[in-house]
């Protein structure tokens, strides 16, 4: 008998049947149809869903004894940290795209996933030599609908950048991803690629980005555990001076300094050195300048410093020290408030967080979520409901000054605490005062140790002060507002002892001869001193003019003018006074 396709012409001589012949042929047509993909531009979005096959990307097979580093792939785009642009071709659905993914996921396409990235190190570090005998890592990343090619450059620069006999494993923890590319095929690939020093772990249900953390940590078997965003690019020498100030202090946690991936064109850049992490009352984390004392204090400029709080993506811990001082609170839902949690905790009961200048991490800063952010606790509002939380937990009374940001808040269920508190109690920590006065003393508290605080009210008119809920980051006009009797925060400010008219942040100083802005405070700025007279007028010092809320109205900008002393619309009540 013949056989395969000998046997189907056979079969066609032998039956001579015309109509069967027909059938077969319109049978393979519509097999052909439906099986060439072009044929189906509503399939589309399948495609776009599978993973884009990568600049050489099979050429290497990695696994825990014989890994090394791939060649660099010459001339290929985004090299050497090399931003990459788009042919209009490639860039037809653009918008689309980063309105899904918040960042240029064509772009991030085009660039090899082992790329090579400049090193930002001080040059100082180049030379450090550690100890051979470090505690070993396991990094832990955790994801939800990333995409392929950021997830897997993430990996490739934490292999292809951490000395072997450190690297214990790499867990990718799969919070729920929606995308078909991070199912089966990532399995497949990774197995294929770098055998079992790589795990995914599949979450059970979805967990937030917080629990999931908890999750692989759990999971970890390294000394350390390394925590980072799936998209990521380690640099060069960046384990090693985590790991070495572990072995020193096993209650330090540490953050690599950041370093920027631009999300439109993947350009890697290095960030100079200089911040440390701050909060706002808000409990939004913010970056702030490295203050005096701390530099004083570093023996070296590449020496580890201390910082109160981190932006909470890349992190190293001892692993049990990270779960003696109780992990992540695995009632936080979905994004926010874990790292200012975990940053006033570690401090208060008795480690501490500090900044690595020579350990650098480049991370995609996206504007947006390719997640839903809801929740189920948190009802639309994760952080909030996190943050009450951490307040309830770690703030004692400083808890005032979130809620004064976030009044709708007050009396809102933020679940049950007493494990968290019960936290505080077994390690013994300090209380939040001790944290402002001996971890952060630069930061500001609203209503103390000052002159008078709270809303500043003219009297005949019910309009008080405002920043009308502006960014107090860069500089922005003084205005006003009808009174809100306390309910909003844009209307609280504080008469400092060194005579600040100011908020959270930001001071009152004049730009022109009229007007008012905020801006940041500077002690030795003479612009920004205001005297609060007996008569209740407010006088800018060095213009000696006074604030005036002559035919103004509700988002006016408020104006200087020359000083009557009685003068209705001069006249200025603060809601408190210190005693
Ligand atoms: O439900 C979720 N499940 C997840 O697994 C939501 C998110 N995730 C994953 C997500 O895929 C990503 O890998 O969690 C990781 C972090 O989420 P991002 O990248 O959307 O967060 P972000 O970079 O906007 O947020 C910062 O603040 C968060 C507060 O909860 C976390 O601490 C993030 O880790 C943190 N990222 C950084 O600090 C990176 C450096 C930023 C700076 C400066
Ligand atoms: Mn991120």
């Amino acid at each position: 008998m013949p056989s395969g396709s000998r046997y189907f012409y056979w079969f066609l001589y032998r039956r001579r049947n015309r109509f069967t012949t027909i059938l077969i042929v319109v049978f393979l047509l519509l097999c052909f149809i439906y099986l060439n993909p072009n044929s189906k531009p509503s399939d589309q979005d399948k495609q776009n869903q599978r993973p884009r096959r990568n600049l050489n990307e099979r050429k290497i097979r990695i696994n825990r004894e014989t890994y090394t580093t791939p060649e660099p792939c010459h001339g290929c785009p985004g090299e050497n940290g090399a931003g990459v642009s788009l042919t209009a071709n490639e860039s037809k659905d653009l918008q689309q795209v980063l309105a899904k993914e918040f960042f240029n996921l064509r772009a991030s396409d085009k660039i090899s996933l082992w790329r090579s990235i400049p090193d930002s190190r001080d040059s100082e570090c180049r030379s450090v030599q550690y100890p051979k005998d470090l505690p070993s890592a396991s990094v832990v990343i955790v994801f939800k609908n990333e995409r392929w090619s950021p997830v897997l450059r993430t990996v490739y620069s934490v292999l292809n950048r951490s000395p072997k006999e450190l690297l214990k494993e790499v867990i990718l923890v799969d919070d729920q991803s929606d995308i078909e590319e991070m199912g089966a095929p990532l399995d497949e690939y990774c197995e294929e690629h770098f055998g079992d020093l790589v795990r995914i772990l599949r979450a059970p249900t979805r967990l937030g980005l917080i629990k999931a953390k908890n999750y692989g940590a759990k999971n970890a078997t390294g000394d350390v555990v390394v925590f980072l965003d799936a998209h990521c690019e380690a640099n060069t020498g960046w384990l090693e001076p985590l790991l070495a100030r572990i072995k020193e202090k096993r209650s330090a946690i540490l953050c690599p300094s950041i370093d920027m991936i631009g999300e439109r064109n993947m350009q890697y850049s290095g960030t100079g050195f200089g911040s440390i992490g701050g909060f706002w009352w808000s409990l939004h984390f913010n970056w702030k300048p490295i203050p005096k004392r701390t530099l004083e204090a570093q023996k070296s400029r590449i020496d580890p410093y201390p910082s109160p709080t981190m932006a909470g993506g890349l992190l190293a811990s001892h692993r049990e020290y990270f779960f003696e001082i109780g992990g992540y609170d695995e009632e936080m839902e979905v994004w926010g408030g874990e790292n200012l949690e975990l940053s006033f905790r570690v401090w208060m009961c008795g480690g501490s967080l500090e900044f690595v200048p020579c350990s650098r991490v480049g991370h995609i800063f996206r504007p947006g979520h390719p997640y839903n952010m809801t929740g189920v606790k948190g009802k639309g509002d994760v952080h909030g409901r996190n943050s009450m939380r951490l307040a309830e937990v770690w703030m004692d009374d400083y808890k005032r000054l979130y809620y004064m940001h976030r009044r709708e808040l007050i009396g809102k269920d933020f679940g049950d605490v007493e494990d968290r508190r019960a936290i505080r109690k077994r390690l013994k920590c300090h209380s939040f005062k001790w944290y402002l006065d001996n971890v952060f003393p630069e930061k500001f508290i609203l209503d103390e140790n000052v002159l008078a605080y709270g809303e500043v009210r003219n009297p005949y008119t019910s309009l008080c002060l405002d920043t009308l809920g502006k960014d107090e980051k860069g500089s922005i006009p003084l205005a006003v507002y009808s009174c809100q009797n306390g309910a909003s925060a844009n209307q609280y400010l504080s008469l400092t002892k060194n005579h600040q008219l100011r908020r959270e942040d930001a001071c009152s100083v004049t730009l022109d001869s009229s007007s008012i802005v905020l801006s940041g405070c500077d002690f030795g700025n003479q612009q920004q001193t205001w005297t609060h007279e007996k008569n209740g007028t407010l006088v800018h010092h060095p213009s000696k003019l006074c604030l005036d809320v002559e035919g103004l109205s509700n988002n006016d900008q408020v104006k200087l003018k020359p000083c009557e002393a009685d003068k209705q619309s001069q006249k200025w009540l603060f809601e408190h006074y210190a005693a």
